[in-house]
């Protein structure tokens, strides 16, 4: 059997660390004339925290290890010893994890920041020693308190790819070939159905810097949504996508009629959700390098009513229309920085005699970061006041 190497739902048990018991002990010493309670509290059980990393894109290692247990909090000693806190135990998961509740079906936490860490098992407190419970009347305290108890959840982790657009197509129409021509994916590309077997995300970066994600997933053929071939499972990735990219293979290759494949697509969507179906979409055909390509093209318009953007990954004909539109619908946030909408007109500044700079010509020297606060100085750099 072939390793798996891509998991995107999986069933987990996490437990948290017990709190450490309160302990109750005396201090005897030989020539120690007044003792008294000395027993520590125990330390407090380590929670389960899942944290977003952006260096694993799949629940596989959950899957070789689906059981996440936190230490447990040392107990308390004598001699007024706190007992050691339990270790958190952090467990990296994919930015886009959604976690649920088996037992109550409620969503516990939806991760989708790099870096942002929840709570799913908190750890049990320490127990009191009886230290703790010394006071002007009891100065001999027998009372001492047990950890707290650790608790235990049955998780479910779905992954749902974030990206701004998602590609839906036939198998082979070509997904694969536009993600890798516009991006720097390297998605597995042949022609044969069902090439792409895992959601693939690439970015596409404009000339300013700004950046859309797109989203690669297997190809869905009529019937999907009942499960047929690799079914509609996977098009929870695309959940998360703002834009949906049809690809239609326009040169009909294998006998297909693209304005088929393009009803039959809809259709199948529009089964697996009407949310999903209602979203902003972008319309491709693809293998426009092809004659058959271009005489289908007509009949697709007549019969669909669509008018599809009209590229070919293997010329790359059309990618730039492409990336425009998609530019359009999605429209990202660019990295670009205009520190002035208008250039400023520099025969208005006036002049300096070289002893001080005026105000009004300072606003010019744009290169000055003038709203900077200076670095603070620190002893450590040799400044000495
Ligand atoms: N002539 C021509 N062939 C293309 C073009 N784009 C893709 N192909 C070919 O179409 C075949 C399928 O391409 P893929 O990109 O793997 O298709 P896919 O949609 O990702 O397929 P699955 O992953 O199986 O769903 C490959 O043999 C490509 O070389 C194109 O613009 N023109
Ligand atoms: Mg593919």
């Amino acid at each position: 059997m072939k390793a798996k190497t891509f998991i995107d739902q999986i069933e987990v048990l996490v437990r948290s660390g017990k709190g450490g018991d309160g302990k109750m002990s005396f201090r005897r010493e030989a020539l120690v004339e007044f003792g008294g309670p000395d027993g520590g509290d125990g330390g407090r059980g380590g929670d389960v925290v899942f944290k977003a990393s952006e260096h694993v894109n799949s629940l596989l290692s959950l899957y070789y290890d689906p059981k996440c247990f936190a230490q447990d909090g040392g107990p308390g000693q004598g001699q007024k010893m706190f007992g050691k806190r339990g270790k958190d135990l952090v467990v990296p998961v994919p930015v886009g994890t959604e976690v649920y509740d088996v037992d109550t079906g409620l969503v516990v936490a939806d991760i989708t920041e790099p870096g942002q860490s929840v709570i799913v098992a908190k750890g049990g407190a320490g127990g009191f020693g009886n230290v703790h419970f010394k006071s002007s009347v009891n100065q001999a305290p027998t009372e001492h308190t047990p950890g707290g108890a650790y608790e235990e959840r049955r998780l479910r982790l779905e992954l749902k790819t974030i990206a701004d657009a998602g590609l839906l197509g036939f198998p082979n129409a070509g997904k694969s070939s536009l993600l890798s021509a516009l991006s720097s994916a390297t998605p597995k590309i042949a022609s044969y159905p069902f090439t792409t077997l895992n959601p693939i995300v690439g970015t596409i970066v404009y000339d300013d810097y700004a950046k859309i994600r797109m989203a690669d997933v297997p190809g869905i053929i009529e019937g999907a949504a009942k499960g047929v071939g690799l079914g509609l499972d996977f098009l929870r990735h695309l959940e998360r996508s703002r834009v949906l990219v049809y690809v239609v293979d326009m040169a009909g290759t294998d006998n297909r009629e693209p304005w088929t494949d393009y009803k039959i697509l809809h259709k199948e969507i529009d089964e697996y959700s009407q949310e999903l179906a209602s979203r902003p979409f972008i319309v491709v055909a693809n293998k426009m390098d092809e004659d058959a390509a271009r005489e289908n093209l007509p009949r697709f318009m007549k019969e669909t009513g669509v008018n599809p953007i009209s590229v070919s990954c293997e010329t790359r004909e059309g990618l730039d229309g492409f990336k425009a539109r998609l530019r359009a619908v999605v429209n990202p946030e660019t990295k670009f920085h205009h520190t002035h909408a208008v250039a400023p007109d520099l025969s208005e500044m006036p002049d300096t005699t070289g002893d001080e700079i005026p105000a009004e010509a300072l606003k010019f020297a744009t290169f000055l970061k003038l709203d900077k606060p200076k670095a603070k100085s620190h002893p450590s750099r040799g400044n000495i006041h």
